[in-house]
């Protein structure tokens, strides 16, 4: 029986054309490597969607009602920064809720409920480990207050066209009418804007990819020459998609021990790592259409580059 990883890197590099998967991204240097990133600059997503929460809590709080108890259930919650914002807001107004991040990692929640712990101390925090889909079904039916769900932070420009509708239709189904899902969406914009995001000067983005060659390197004792790999994203303005492709400089072979393969590379044949799309506002309540939510409100930072948009 293989692992998930070694499975998934099996499949991946034994198909034309090649692809390893971003989801794997977040080993413990990974997620080192995507806090740096988020502290730069040019990765304009995290400070333009702080601004969202910043200047859009009152008419958010508005918008779900503070009136009703509810859970709040923050699907992927990281290290919740930009969501405590939003958190000791609510605290503040009195309103009656509990907050339940979500997310597969034990070890990520931990940390997570004991820093919001020391920095929201009245908080009720209730964080849950799993899958999304069976936490959010655990709750629908064992609880009955109000969910408000969060996905923030364009994670969701990590699904594929084909997949991305898939997902909500789940999260769909594991919610009640009258519940509220928020969806941070990061938006089209100038492409040279993107582009830089996902190639920054410091070369944080491209140690971010080739971390993940490193990582099959130390788990399924691979033998990749990261010095033969370049780091190359490309944005498509039509489709919104941002690609990033790591591409092998040379014909090369790479052993890959724990799968039993050698994997052959042509010259300047690429891996596909990881999208992140970007939408147009048109395009987000047409996904919530086809999903069977309606938007209720997109909540807009000053320079339009970003929006969380509030769903029912
Ligand atoms: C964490 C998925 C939102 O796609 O912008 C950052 C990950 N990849 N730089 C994104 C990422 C390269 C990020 N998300």
């Amino acid at each position: 029986m293989l692992d998930p990883l070694a499975r998934d890197v099996k499949i991946g590099l034994t198909s034309q054309p090649k692809r390893l998967y971003s989801k794997y991204f977040y080993d413990a240097r990974g997620d080192g490597l995507f806090q740096q990133i988020m502290a730069l600059e040019e990765y304009y997503l995290t400070r333009a969607e702080l601004e969202v929460f910043q200047t859009q809590k009152e008419r958010l709080l508005q918008i779900i009602g503070g009136e009703e108890t509810f859970q709040l259930v923050e699907l992927g919650a990281g290290d919740g920064q930009k969501t405590k914002v939003l958190l000791e807001y609510f605290q503040q107004q009195n309103v009656d809720f509990s907050y339940c991040p979500v997310d597969i990692s034990e070890n990520v929640l931990q940390q997570l409920e004991k820093r919001m712990r020391a920095e929201i101390p009245d908080l009720t925090i209730k964080p849950l480990a799993g899958d999304y889909f069976d936490v959010l079904a655990d709750l629908k039916f064992k609880n009955h207050s109000k969910t408000v769900a969060f996905f923030l932070g364009s994670n969701i420009g990590n699904f594929l066209a084909d997949k991305v509708q898939q997902f909500l239709v789940s999260i769909h189904d594991n919610l009640r009418s009258g519940d509220y899902l928020m969806i941070g969406f990061d938006l089209k914009k100038d492409p040279k804007t993107i582009l830089k995001a996902y190639n920054d000067s410091k070369g944080v983005t491209k140690a971010f990819n080739l971390n993940l060659l490193k990582r099959i390197n130390n788990e399924l004792g691979a033998n990749f020459d990261l010095d033969k790999f370049q780091h190359n994203p490309v944005y498509d303005p039509q489709t919104g998609e941002c690609r990033s492709y790591l591409v092998s400089t040379e014909e090369q072979e790479v052993t890959i021990a724990a799968i039993e393969k050698t994997v052959h590379f042509d010259a300047w044949e690429p891996i596909f790592m990881e999208v992140s799309k970007k939408y147009a506002p048109k395009e987000i309540e047409e996904l919530a259409q086809a999903t069977g939510f309606k938007v209720v409100e997109n909540l807009y930072d000053s320079q339009k580059r970003f929006a969380d948009s509030v769903w029912q």
